[in-house]
């Protein structure tokens, strides 16, 4: 079983698509290991992205996501890493295939409503940033 990250983004909470979003994962078989509501900070969303910090959105991407409170949830499935951003589409909505949580949520390139990690890799990093073990239950 691999894990993924999923944020749902200021924009999706602010959308109130929060529930879709659940409902999508659970349609698509992933066991959700652990979830809460939290608002990052600045600092914590610089340190998120950091593999982005020389690119030109990189300060604008950090506002928007300590700009209000986002979902996060910690996910396993087989597959999960391409699964998950196979469920959530190209970073760019306009490029999105139909069906995608971003075809049918995202508003642009930066608010794209979800976050899903990149790597097997990074999927457990990224988890561990915002979750203790203890906090994930593998039980279905
Ligand atoms: P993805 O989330 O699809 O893996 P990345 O890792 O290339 O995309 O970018 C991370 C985040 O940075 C994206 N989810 C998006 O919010 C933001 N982003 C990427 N490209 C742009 C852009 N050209 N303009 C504004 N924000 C961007």
């Amino acid at each position: 079983m691999e894990r993924t990250l999923c944020i749902i983004k200021p924009d999706g909470v602010q959308s109130k698509v929060v529930g879709k979003v659940i409902d999508r994962i659970e349609q698509e078989g992933f066991t959700i290991l652990g979830m809460k509501r939290a608002r990052l900070s600045k600092a914590v969303a610089e340190d998120f992205y950091a593999v982005h910090k020389e690119r030109p959105f990189f300060g604008e991407l950090c506002e928007f996501m300590s700009s209000g409170p986002v979902v996060l949830i910690a996910l396993a499935r087989d597959n999960a890493i391409n699964h998950w951003r196979t469920v959530i589409g190209a970073t760019n909505p306009a490029e999105a295939d139909d069906g995608t949580i971003r075809k049918l949520y995202a508003r642009s390139k930066g608010e794209n409503t979800v976050h899903g990690s990149d790597s097997v890799e990074n999927g457990i990093l990224e988890i561990s940033k915002f979750f203790s073990e203890m906090e994930l239950i593998e039980q279905k």
